[in-house]
């Protein structure tokens, strides 16, 4: 095919792409609604990313750079627009940060122009990955993301390493300042920073952790109050969420995007992760916090909210549902604190199996009513099975059946 026409039809097949209208399923599990198309994937970026146009360059008009996938985004609300910070990797295995809009969250998702640059903290990372957005009181939008990088203390493994959690803030999402990364007493992973400050502080959900996979004796999600996000140090930090022994979350869990602030508590969206013999299996869940006090969790539905469906079990990691961004509509105050109304709408961005973004949506009320009306989870089967019948009994009396 002569040079030009390929351009041509490589352009009208990205275009195609991009602009396809997504449809929700019409009836799904009743808790949130999810889309039939991707949000994202790696065909998403920009063909000047991947092409050189030059003919005299690229006769075969061929990818210099290919793209692996596009995932694990931070959302935002941007003004009209919806806007995710996602997780692109290369075919080189190297992930970055990079914007993409929407003008209704849920398709016609275009990245902008170029990734993001970020700048270094004193030792350059290896790789970085999962964003988490938040704009904070404080009048700075902040981006905490995972640091990876060569366990140099074990020469001989190839395959050590650490995980650090990095911070850097924004006005534009295009300009970033690097912070030092955060101090602490341990790896971490899943470092998410609260939108308000608390007893003056700046307060982090953090995910400890013995190695650089193993959580080990690291008992679930954290909580920690930082003085100085300049020179974040973890001083003192208490398990708000606990992993548990035969749960979704046995292995590990981690705090997803920042928790959204409803007149009944913070609600909250983290992943769980059990091993089985495939690996492990990353689902997602939910749980509520106190307005009054943070660390304290007034709901914790049972069980999974959402799993990978579908052809979403097949990436790169199989198995996988992960998120670390959302955006809830409406909301009174202009920071990621702002209280949210029931009828307020939800964008609940996560990725399957490390290779694509889907969206699912909901409102306030929907999410709020899952996890205060959910059974907690007994951990055991009896208990379950009691859940269960008590849901029949009470149907039985309802329905009349009796
Ligand atoms: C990968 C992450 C993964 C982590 C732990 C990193 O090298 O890039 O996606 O979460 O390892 O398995
Ligand atoms: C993790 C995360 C994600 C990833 C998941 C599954 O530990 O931090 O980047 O989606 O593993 O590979």
């Amino acid at each position: 095919m002569d040079f030009q026409e390929k351009v041509k039809q490589v352009r009208a097949q990205h275009e195609a792409l991009l602009t396809q209208t997504n449809i929700p399923e019409t009836l799904g599990n009743g808790i949130y609604t999810r889309y039939a198309n991707p949000v994202l994937t790696g065909e998403h970026t920009p063909l000047e990313w991947r092409y050189d146009f030059n003919p005299g360059t690229n006769p075969h008009f061929m990818q210099r750079i290919m793209m692996n996938a596009a995932f694990n985004a931070g959302a935002i609300r941007w003004g009209e627009k919806y806007v995710v910070v996602a997780r692109v990797e290369g075919a080189d295995r190297k992930s970055f940060f990079a914007v993409a809009e929407s003008p209704n969250g849920v398709d016609n998702f275009r990245f902008w122009d170029e990734p993001i640059t970020m700048p270094e903290d004193e030792i350059p990372g290896t790789n970085i990955y999962d964003m988490r957005l938040t704009k904070h009181e404080d009048g700075w939008i902040y981006g905490l993301f995972c640091v990876e990088r060569h366990d140099d203390t074990k020469p001989g493994d190839l395959s050590a390493a650490t995980a650090t959690c990095g911070i850097a803030r924004t006005k534009d999402l295009k300009e970033w300042q690097r912070l030092p990364d955060l101090k602490t007493r341990c790896q971490q992973r899943n470092v998410v920073l609260h939108p308000e400050f608390v007893n003056g502080k700046y307060a982090l959900y953090t995910r400890p952790q013995d190695g650089f996979i193993d959580a080990g004796s690291g008992g679930g999600i954290g909580w920690a109050l930082v003085d100085d996000i300049c020179h974040a140090e973890v001083k003192e930090e208490v398990i708000i969420n606990s992993r548990r022994y035969h749960t979704i979350m046995e292995v590990k869990n981690g705090e997803g995007p920042h928790p959204i602030k409803t007149p009944q508590g913070w609600l909250h969206l983290a992943h769980g992760v059990r091993g089985c013999a495939s690996g492990l299996r990353y689902v997602l869940y939910m749980y509520m916090t106190s307005l009054e006090d943070p660390t304290r969790v007034i709901a914790q539905p049972g069980g999974y909210l959402l799993v990978p469906q579908g052809d979403e079990y097949i990436g790169d990691v199989m198995n996988v549902a992960f998120s670390n961004g959302w955006i809830a509509e409406g909301g009174e105050g202009t920071h990621g604190g702002a209280m949210h109304a029931p009828e307020d709408r939800v964008f609940l961005y996560y990725a399957s199996s490390d290779t694509r973004l889907h969206v699912a949506t909901s409102t306030i009320a929907q999410l709020v009513d899952y996890c205060m009306n959910t059974p907690e989870d007994g951990y055991t089967t009896g208990a379950s099975v009691e859940n269960i019948k008590a849901l029949i009994q009470r149907n039985r009396e309802y329905l009349g059946k009796k």
